[in-house]
């Protein structure tokens, strides 16, 4: 579709303007492979900081309105203060995420460990969270456990399972009406052989028995190479449980290279499916989150580019001409319908995007205005001893 043409239909502007992006409190702190964590200049020495940082990326989109925290990466002595703090600087906390690999006494996993003290202990974790929760205004808690085997036979595969059934079930009673459950997973890492939540079915069938408050959460670097991620997204929507993604690339494996750098085609598919399934709205269910740490490039710019990289890939799935794409597949035109795919993705959205922040009173080039704001040197010169983002990694 000719951009020009889209920037004249109200409804396409309309929704990309309307488009929120999570962002990540642990995306400013020093972070790196479990080779080296490098030193950046000016990174957040505490959470307030890391909420001040995460505020430039919105005020230099206007589409990163909220902050995910990590417990206890950014536990504070006063929640209720943090938040005051965060709405101060024109963002909200979003999901809060637990933590339970960070302890020795979770070497052998924590709401599957064979050692019911051990299980108990990482249950109080997630009820505090859900204190959390009340404290900030935050209404979701993402679970993602690190538990899982090395060795074949090293321990009961089906006895975890009914573990970790019985210690979310625990979590989940504990919810109030307005809080719900993200449960994640991941295919390996930090155990190679078997992860107890592996795979979106396993994610699934645990949200199920748990009830309604419960829903999938799509990290994108979560699966093996060459996996269709758009198909686990039209899956999850059709049941109503794709509950949020954790986008960043595959490149990594993990939470840390930018989503859509490695392969903006994949970020264009999955919003696809976002899009098709009327899945874009506010109020759709779905929260759109990033889940990076960057290592070697600067941490503010690299949030809002994945923010934008984001906005493209939306920008493009928009495009697509769904009335000309339903027609090809009825009619059984194989290259027609993949040529209406094709068109949209290769349109050159910025311009749209431009104009759309220009709407919003924004600068047309988010980057630029950053970089011109002087933040970046202002923060370096006063944050003196800021620390990693977490994990010694
Ligand atoms: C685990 O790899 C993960 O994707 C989870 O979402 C964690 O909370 C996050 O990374 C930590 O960076
Ligand atoms: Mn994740």
């Amino acid at each position: 579709m000719d951009v020009t043409e889209a920037l004249g239909t109200g409804t396409v502007r309309r929704m990309l303007a309307e488009q929120t992006i999570e962002v990540p409190s642990w995306a400013y702190g020093n972070s790196g492979t479990r080779f080296k964590v490098f030193s950046q200049s000016g990174v957040p020495r505490d959470p307030y900081e890391k909420i001040a940082d995460a505020a430039q990326v919105h005020r230099y989109t206007g589409a990163a309105p909220r902050v995910s925290l990590h417990i206890p990466w950014d536990r504070v002595g006063d929640f209720a203060d943090l938040r005051r703090h965060a709405e101060d600087l024109g963002v909200a906390i979003g999901v809060i995420n637990s933590n339970v690999f960070q302890d020795d006494d979770y070497m052998l996993g924590s709401l599957c460990h064979p050692d019911p003290a051990v299980r108990r202990k990482a249950v109080a974790h997630h009820l505090e969270c859900l204190d959390v929760m009340r404290a900030t205004g935050s209404g979701a808690l993402k679970i993602w456990l690190p538990d899982g085997l090395n060795y074949p036979g090293q321990d009961d595969l089906r006895a975890r399972q009914e573990r970790l059934a019985d210690a979310l079930a625990q979590i989940y009673a504990a919810l109030d009406p307005d809080q719900r459950i993200l449960l994640e997973y991941k295919l390996f890492e930090p155990a190679f052989y078997a992860m107890d939540i592996p795979d979106w079915g396993t994610a699934l069938l645990h949200c199920m028995a748990l009830g309604e408050q419960a829903d999938v959460v799509l990290d994108t670097g979560h699966h093996a190479p060459g996996t269709n991620i758009e198909f686990i997204v039209a899956q999850l929507l059709r049941v109503g449980r794709l509950g949020a993604f954790d986008f960043n690339s595959r490149f990594y494996a993990d939470d840390d290279l930018m989503v859509g750098a490695a392969d903006p085609f994949q970020l264009f598919r999955i919003m696809n499916e976002i899009v098709a399934a009327d899945a874009l709205r506010p109020g759709s269910g779905v929260n759109f989150m990033l889940d990076q740490c960057h290592n070697i490039e600067p941490k503010i710019p690299a949030q809002i580019r994945s923010v934008m990289n984001v906005q493209e890939a939306t920008a493009k799935a928009l495009l697509v001409d769904r009335a000309a794409l339903h027609d090809a597949q009825q009619a059984g035109d194989v290259l027609g319908a993949h040529g209406v795919l094709m068109d949209a993705y290769s349109t050159d959205v910025r311009p749209l995007l431009a104009q759309v922040r220009l709407d919003k009173g924004l600068d047309p080039d988010p980057v630029a205005a950053f970089a011109a704001s002087g933040y970046a040197r202002r923060a370096a010169a006063e944050r003196v001893g800021g620390g990693q983002a977490g994990w010694g990694a």
